[in-house]
């Protein structure tokens, strides 16, 4: 059995990688009984638990990013508790770089699979199969989240009854000598720990098969609203605060004739969203275009997530874009600061930048930049200086993420030398570094909301750029004003955003009388009052 436990509030998109690794080994070894289950964070542990418990697995695998694993190694240790004989595998991003750490900390952790999972995966199971099983396929079912194999349903990763018949029986000890020869995987043997070497990448990504051509998923199913896919893996480039391209340091390309054909089994289920997890969409212009294309002409009616580089954005790909319904588009820049950007191994242009952003402007595309908090460096005053200048070119909108030391990553490591200081459990939240104080990081995060009531929404962002031209007074400003204008209300009510838009006519009181403008209140209320009746919260 495979697990994945949903990032918080985000239950339309369906992961994907127990798939890919749950497809490639069915291929390897089709007896194989695999069934996958998702869970969400209204389900508790005991209730999760059950659901595991009652296939009756000997092999879980589950798949581990910063946003479960607290909830995974709760519901590992007592999964142990309970049956002592159960085999725990850990996969993912959150894992690969500290299997030796984990398997020294969590006793109910059996096995780690660090980097790509779908070959390591594949031989750890035909290798523990081999001496002590015999597999048969079973159909399989998942809880609330319902996504289905072809033969009947799936989404967590436990290979399921009949899979071990007595591995269930298996000692720490046999299972070593079963798995030295095979890369990539972490486990322990008795008291020691045995780190395998790393596994090289597959070389033919093509050997993966699709979840979707395969009929893993059934795209029927009415849960599945936004399908996550992978028209390539890995990336050449090597910024410091990612941990993507540790895992895959490589860019491999899945074949456009097999994307094709997915896109078009994909579109013709009229999802809302198809979700491309490729780290840069556009890195390849012209292969970008053309999935653009083919995606043009087999949608019918969704719509198209990409992150993409605004650089690399041209008349043409805005057009196509657009003609795709990409309106969630994400632009990852994260500072706009060259000696911050030198020290996360980042290059930005920013005349190429400007010609995309209008390009996507022209096009009226809905995209999202995205600015990083306590990077090294980054002062609170750079990132201010890096939204005003975002704003100029009037973007749909931009957000300020809060830094996360992300294990493995090389801004980890060197996060002492920028006097970076975070939280060691996840999301590893950094909350002050030697250019940003912690109370200037509590400020960016109380600006963000600004950001997002009085830009985002709509409501005043008309208001904000005309009292900007009048009043000479620039966006950071303005929010940094509302900041302190918002902190006056104690009481939040339930609708709470729907009141501050109400109270907007009284915030563009507070910010004339604040900047000695009293006359240009009469003159711009008439514009929010109109913005505020055709806009929504
Ligand atoms: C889609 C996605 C999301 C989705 C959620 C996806 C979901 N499952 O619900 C959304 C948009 C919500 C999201 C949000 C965030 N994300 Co995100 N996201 C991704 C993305 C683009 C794709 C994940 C994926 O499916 N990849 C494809 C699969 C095939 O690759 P994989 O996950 O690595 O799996 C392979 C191996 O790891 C292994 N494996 C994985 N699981 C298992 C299990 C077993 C048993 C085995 C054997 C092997 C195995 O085998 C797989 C095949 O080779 C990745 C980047 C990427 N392209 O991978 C980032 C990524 C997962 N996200 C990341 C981050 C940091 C975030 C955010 C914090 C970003 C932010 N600043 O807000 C937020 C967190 C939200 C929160 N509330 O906590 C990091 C995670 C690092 C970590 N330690 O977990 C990643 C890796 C990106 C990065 N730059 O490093 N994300
Ligand atoms: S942040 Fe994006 S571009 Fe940079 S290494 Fe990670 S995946 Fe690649």
């Amino acid at each position: 059995m495979a697990a994945q436990y949903f990032v918080p509030g985000n239950r339309g998109l369906q992961p994907a990688e127990l798939h890919y690794v749950k497809g490639y080994l069915l291929k390897s070894k089709p007896s194989s009984d695999v069934t996958i289950r998702v869970f969400n964070e209204n389900q508790n542990i005991p209730a999760i638990i059950k659901k595991i418990l009652d296939l009756e697995p000997h092999l879980i695998g589950f798949s581990c990013y910063l946003w479960n694993i607290k909830k995974i190694l709760n519901i590992c240790r007592r999964l142990k508790k309970i049956n002592s004989g159960i085999k725990i595998v850990l996969g993912g991003p959150e894992v690969s770089p500290r299997a030796q750490d984990l398997l020294a900390k969590e006793k109910a952790i059996d096995i780690v699979v660090r980097g790509e999972g779908e070959e390591s995966f594949a031989q750890l199971v035909a290798q523990m199969g081999r001496t002590c099983i015999s597999f048969k396929r079973g159909a399989a079912q998942m809880g609330r989240t319902r996504i289905s194999t072809a033969e009947g349903g799936v989404p967590a990763l436990p290979l399921g009854r009949g899979a071990f018949k007595r591995g269930a029986a298996q000692t720490g000890r046999s299972i070593a000598a079963d798995l030295s020869d095979i890369r990539g995987v972490s486990f322990r043997k008795g008291a020691e720990m045995i780190h395998n070497p790393d596994r090289p990448l597959l070389r033919s990504i093509g050997r993966i098969p699709s979840p979707y051509l395969s009929g893993l998923v059934n795209l029927k199913d009415k849960n599945i609203v936004d399908v996550p896919l992978e028209t390539m893996r890995g990336c050449s480039s090597r910024c410091h605060y990612c941990y993507y391209h540790k895992n895959f340091p490589v860019a491999r390309y899945f074949s456009l004739s097999r994307v094709g054909k997915e896109l078009k089994l994909i579109l013709s289920h009229k999802p809302h969203e198809v979700y491309l997890m490729d780290p840069t969409f556009n890195s390849n212009s012209q292969r970008a275009k053309k999935i653009l294309k083919i995606f043009i002409r087999y949608n019918q009616g969704a719509n198209l997530h990409v992150e993409l580089k605004a650089e690399l954005v041209d008349e043409e790909m805005a057009r196509l874009l657009s003609q795709a319904n990409a309106y969630n588009i994400e632009i990852g820049i994260q500072s706009t600061n060259p000696k911050t950007l030198k020290a996360i191994n980042r290059r930005f242009n920013k005349e190429k930048f400007i010609k995309g952003v209008r390009y996507l402007n022209k096009f009226k595309l809905y995209y999202e930049i995205q600015l990083i908090d306590a990077l090294p460096h980054q002062s609170y005053d750079s990132l201010m200086k890096s939204l005003d200048w975002l704003y100029s070119m009037h973007p749909a909108k931009v957000v300020i993420f809060r830094l996360g030391l992300l294990p493995g990553t090389t801004l980890r490591d060197r996060a002492a030398s920028f006097g970076i200081e975070y939280d060691h459990c996840a999301p590893y939240s950094a909350y002050k570094s030697n250019t940003m104080t912690d109370t200037e990081v509590k400020s960016v995060e109380k600006l963000s909301y600004a950001m997002e009531r009085l830009y985002d929404s709509q409501v005043f962002q008309k208001t904000l750029y005309a009292f900007k031209a009048r009043a000479g007074v620039k966006i950071s400003t303005i929010l940094e004003d509302w900041v302190a204008w918002e902190s006056h209300f104690k009481r939040r009510p339930a609708d709470y955003p729907e009141f501050l838009n109400k109270k907007s006519p009284m915030f563009l009181e507070y910010l004339c009388r604040k900047h000695s403008k009293a006359y240009l209140y009469k003159e711009l209320l008439p514009g929010l009052l109109k913005g505020l009746c055709f806009t929504s919260s």
